[in-house]
């Protein structure tokens, strides 16, 4: 009788893969590149070269396992559900609320909404990165790039959080599937006097900017706007805080790539790019095949779900060198390319849908980081700290309790005319 290798059958729905999914994607990739798990009835793929396959053979790999996953919740379509010309002309939509002036304006939302948070926390010397922190910086800066009120910050994130708990959830009770629908009509009802009122006087919001444009000569319909901007809430503030935090956890355990970017914030963009690359937050990319599939070898059926498995992908020794390791000076990271649709690690997924805020993502993490790095002197874990993650869609640190030497002034890596933010004697 055959002996089954015990790391390939291991369920990627099991609690000893959710403790630690790093450690067994070198057996799946090996040993089940298509990894089939029944209970869901889903295909899970590995290798660098079939997650790229699949992403960009838009013909072959459709979007539509999204109308299940998330037109629910969103109200509506999505950008990435979206094809042709009306996909072209939406996500160009999009593209101008996040580039250009608009991304100065969002510059500037970034360091106040920063500066406004950090500034309790300056002279304690100590700091959760993760929730006195990145949590509301991530839903404040997206509520201004929307153009939502942030007095409301806590309402909504709690309603943001629900949804983003259906989009992420690999399995849901009905229990919690009810909640995240609730969270979602509340969110819904919160939005349509909203986008009444930007449709009668505009500003220089995203949500204006969605309610003006036309597409085919038509505007958009209330449900396609809410559709939108439940899409760009979701995506912009369920990633940043992860990465934010991954990005300082990585540089604390190589303390020698720490003083290489406080010495050089120019390296921030690299040290951004092999976080995504070493420690993706967005795990999961979901498609349906449209036809039988054969990967090299192994055969997905017409109609199959099949997710793409981004960490395993950006650690395949085939696409990156010694790819276990962090290290912001990889020479085949190719960090100018890292946040465009050349980027060879697939934090941003790749081909047509990739990422739409890709560029907006590093422009606010390192705009953070650039403020934090001088501020947290000798940035250390709080004693007795254990590092924790979870998430199988998304994955982050649970917190990051870190501890500084309080009241330095901004290093290289602050503006000039920027002052230190909030800093306290
Ligand atoms: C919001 C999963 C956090 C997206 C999604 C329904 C569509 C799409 C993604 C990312 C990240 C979120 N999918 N963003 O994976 O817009």
């Amino acid at each position: 009788m055959p002996v089954p290798a015990p790391a390939a059958t291991l369920s990627v729905l099991s609690e000893e893969f959710a403790a630690d999914p790093y450690r067994h994607f070198a057996a799946l990739r090996e040993q089940a590149p298509v990894h089939h798990e029944p209970e869901i009835d889903s295909y899970f793929l590995s290798r660098h070269a079939d997650v790229k396959r699949v992403l960009t053979d838009h013909e072959a790999f459709t979007t539509e396992t999204l109308q299940l996953r998330a037109e629910p919740v969103m109200r509506g379509r999505v950008l990435a559900q979206m094809t042709g010309a009306e996909h072209t002309a939406k996500r160009k939509i999009v593209v101008r609320g996040f580039t250009g002036p608009a991304l100065q304006d969002q510059l500037r939302a970034i360091r106040s909404n920063a500066t406004a948070l950090l500034a309790p926390f300056l002279h304690r010397g100590r700091i959760d990165l993760v929730n006195d922190f990145g949590r509301p910086f991530a839903v404040q800066v997206t509520l201004d790039v929307l153009g939502l009120d942030k007095r409301d910050w806590r309402q909504l994130a709690a309603w943001h959080h629900g949804v983003a708990e259906f989009i992420t959830s690999v399995t849901l009770t009905p229990e919690r599937r009810r909640h995240c629908l609730d969270c979602a009509e509340r969110l819904e009802a919160y939005l349509l006097p909203v986008i009444a009122e930007r449709r009668r006087h505009p500003r220089e919001d995203l949500i204006s900017r969605l309610c003006a444009a036309e597409f085919d000569g038509v505007a958009m319909s209330d449900g396609d706007v809410t559709a939108l901007i439940l899409n760009v809430l979701v995506a912009a503030a369920e990633p940043a805080d992860k990465t934010l935090a991954l990005l300082f956890k990585h540089l604390i355990d190589h303390p020698g790539q720490l003083a290489a970017v406080r010495a050089d914030p120019g390296l921030l963009p690299a040290a951004i790019a092999e976080t995504l690359r070493h420690t993706p937050p967005v795990q999961l990319v979901p498609r349906r095949a449209r036809y039988d599939t054969d990967f090299g070898g192994t055969g997905v059926p017409a109609g199959a779900t099949v997710f793409c498995m981004i960490g395993a992908a950006n650690r395949d020794p085939e696409a990156f060198t010694d790819p276990d390791s962090f290290d912001l000076h990889r020479p085949d990271l190719g960090t100018a390319r890292s946040f465009t649709a050349a980027a060879q690690h697939l934090a941003f997924g790749t081909g047509l849908h990739q990422c739409v805020g890709a560029a907006f993502a590093r422009a606010e993490i390192e705009t953070v980081a650039a403020m934090l790095l001088p501020l947290l002197d000798e940035v250390r874990y709080s004693p007795g700290f254990h590092y924790r993650e979870t998430g199988l869609y998304t994955r982050g640190p649970v917190s990051l309790s870190l501890d500084f030497t309080p009241g330095t002034a901004p290093g290289p890596g602050g503006r000039p005319g920027e002052g230190n933010p909030g800093r306290a004697k």
